[in-house]
């Protein structure tokens, strides 16, 4: 299996002024584009501060949660598969970000076709697996092919479950290493991560699951002091970006960029 948190590269795509015309469950206020360009630039300078090469695409206004690149494309190590969003506004965003995905890929890009739906933000890609969250966004048509498509790469994909009322299973989880994965109480109730080592978020700390490891960092979400002490604690160099906007449109750290 691939190495699961050492990355060259990053893309990102700057968020736009249609912002506030992006996807949410709920309405908590309006995203303000001027601190989200702030908070986008410090994940960005996070993730180069790695020595990573981060590729920072313009704004789409075309595509208001064109921000949340991860949910157009699985970058594997030999392989990039396009997705095909369950969300009808999202679907074009998928060809919108290809070339950039050609540039490193070449012609090693596979993709998922209708009737199949799926997004980045239900896979998460461990050290020994692929977990697929079924979601309102991934249904069983998706998730069927994209196991097709890996496992001609040698890689195992498993189907689990998303919990009811969350927009994608990396809503509620993330990677720490390839073995160990901080996950909200109530997605490790379903046991989907029996046999890993896992560490649960406190409570009212939940929205600090979705964290990404990228080379050295833990890179997560500000205001979450009992989580983030929880991984300083295991040795972990912890950065935190202030998410209060990406989070009025139900996004977190793992959604704002592409790693391979
Ligand atoms: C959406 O509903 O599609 C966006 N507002 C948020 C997407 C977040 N993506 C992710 O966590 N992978």
């Amino acid at each position: 299996m691939n190495n699961t948190h050492e990355f060259r590269r990053a893309i990102t795509r700057k968020p736009g002024r249609s912002i506030v015309d992006g996807l949410r469950a709920e309405d908590i206020g309006m995203p303000d584009l001027g601190r989200m360009l702030e908070d986008h630039a410090a994940y960005v300078a996070a993730l180069r501060s790695t020595g990573a090469e981060v590729v920072e695409l313009p704004a789409l206004e075309t595509y208001p949660d064109s921000v949340f690149v991860e949910d157009t494309m699985l970058c594997l190590p030999k392989l990039a598969i396009a997705m095909r969003p369950g969300a009808p506004t999202r679907q074009g965003e998928v060809a919108e970000i290809r070339p950039a995905i050609e540039a490193f890929y070449g012609e090693n890009i596979r993709e998922i076709t209708a009737p199949g739906t799926i997004e980045g933000g239900d896979i998460l890609v461990t050290g020994r697996e692929i977990l697929v969250g079924l979601s309102a966004r991934t249904n069983s048509e998706g998730v069927s092919q994209l196991s097709d498509i890996v496992s001609e790469y040698g890689y195992s994909l498993r189907l689990v479950e998303t919990p009811e009322g969350v927009l994608h299973f990396k809503t509620d989880c993330g990677l720490i290493d390839p073995e160990t994965i901080l996950s909200t109480r109530r997605l490790a109730a379903s046991g989907c991560f029996e046999g890993y080592r896992l560490l649960c978020t406190p409570d009212e700390e939940e929205a600090a699951s979705n964290c990404i490891r990228f080379n050295n960092l833990v890179i997560m979400a500000a205001g979450f002091p009992r989580t983030a002490e929880m991984l300083d604690a295991e040795g972990h160099e912890v950065v935190q970006i202030n998410n209060s906007e990406c989070a009025r449109l139900d996004g977190g750290m793992s959604c704002l960029s592409l790693r391979f």
